[in-house]
């Protein structure tokens, strides 16, 4: 305790020296959210990320979270110096959706409207018409298919049945998912619903469709942690990265969270839904990062400039 004590200040003091600001996912650690509110910083889902690393006055901006979110400051801040705690946390959906791969997949469908969600990388978003995040992806859809418009969707398929399914939008979608998410199972959440009759089910789309249909609420972790607090049910069943217990806690302290399955008899396992990138954000490495400006994300300036076209739709479109 006193050695983590130690690391806290030791930060603090760095982010202070450094006129650096800490923007934390909701999905990593306690220890790095908490951090990140006590120093001015935020907490928050990569769309608010984006939009706080934009509008903060500070020259560098420490990102904890996956690369992509990263990447994202970079492209929308190139005059700030932007690090992560290591730039080997990635995403299942960064990785399964190669930039040449989905190139040629855009071209073979030149008719359709590319729509990408904000989990990949600079290159791919480089080739998109828009960016997506789960806040705001079915109201773009539903903007782009009021205006006639056929969509190719990336990288995650599950979300993208979902909108294709709650927006009757015509979406090809792109074959990759979520390591995290893709492990609840329907089973396990029936079960718990049993056990539980008066809880309510939260769901983030990017689970499988039959964990979707069972919920009460499906939304982005934002849109999530809003429900919990505004629900009047005493009790939650959460299928989503369980760093998210964090800030739900806090916001509802009297309300009960329980994870959701990841094994298909209703028990619930600690540690799975927690996403394995996320985790490599921790308060050694944060300190080491602010210390030496080790892993600074860079971007190529004419990558940047195509991929800040589609994030730019983005951020004006949710204005
Ligand atoms: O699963 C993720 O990486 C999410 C939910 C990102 C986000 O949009 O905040
Ligand atoms: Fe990617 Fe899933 Fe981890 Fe989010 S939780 S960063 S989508 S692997």
């Amino acid at each position: 305790a006193d050695e983590k004590r130690r690391l806290e200040d030791e930060i603090k003091a760095e982010l202070k020296a450094r006129n650096a600001v800490l923007v934390a996912h909701y999905y990593t650690d306690a220890d790095i959210q908490r951090l990140a509110e006590e120093t001015g910083g935020c907490v928050a889902d990569s769309l608010e990320m984006a939009r706080f690393g934009n509008q903060h006055p500070a020259s560098t901006v420490v990102v904890a979270g996956v690369k992509f979110m990263g990447e994202t400051a970079k492209i929308l801040n190139p005059e700030k110096t932007v690090l992560m705690p290591t730039l080997e946390a990635t995403c299942s959906l960064d990785v399964g959706c190669p930039a040449d791969e989905f190139s040629a997949f855009c071209d073979a469908h030149p008719d359709r409207t590319v729509v990408v969600y904000a989990n990949t990388s600079a290159a791919v978003k480089a080739r998109a018409d828009w960016v997506v995040t789960s806040s705001c992806a079915q109201s773009i859809v539903e903007h782009l298919d009021a205006q006639g418009e056929k969509i190719l969707w990336a990288p995650d398929k599950h979300l993208g049945r979902y909108i294709e399914r709650t927006t009757g939008a015509d979406m090809l979608l792109w074959d990759g998912s979520c390591i995290v998410h893709e492990e609840f199972k329907a089973r396990g959440v029936d079960d718990l619903k049993a056990l539980y009759p008066d809880a309510a089910i939260l769901v983030h789309p990017e689970s499988p469709e039959a964990v979707v249909d069972m919920a009460d609420v499906v939304g982005s972790t934002s849109q999530l942690i809003h429900a919990v607090q505004t629900l009047p049910n005493e009790r939650f069943v959460v299928a989503t990265d369980n760093g998210i217990f964090y800030k739900m806690q806090q916001l509802a302290p009297n309300k009960t969270l329980i994870e959701a399955p990841t094994a298909g008899n209703g028990a619930t396992c600690r540690s799975c839904a927690h996403c394995p990138w996320m985790a490599m954000n921790g308060l050694e490495n944060l300190l080491h990062v602010l210390r030496t400006g080790d892993q600074e994300i860079r971007v190529d300036e004419a990558l940047r400039e195509d991929a800040l076209r589609p994030l730019r739709r983005m951020l004006d479109f949710t204005a």
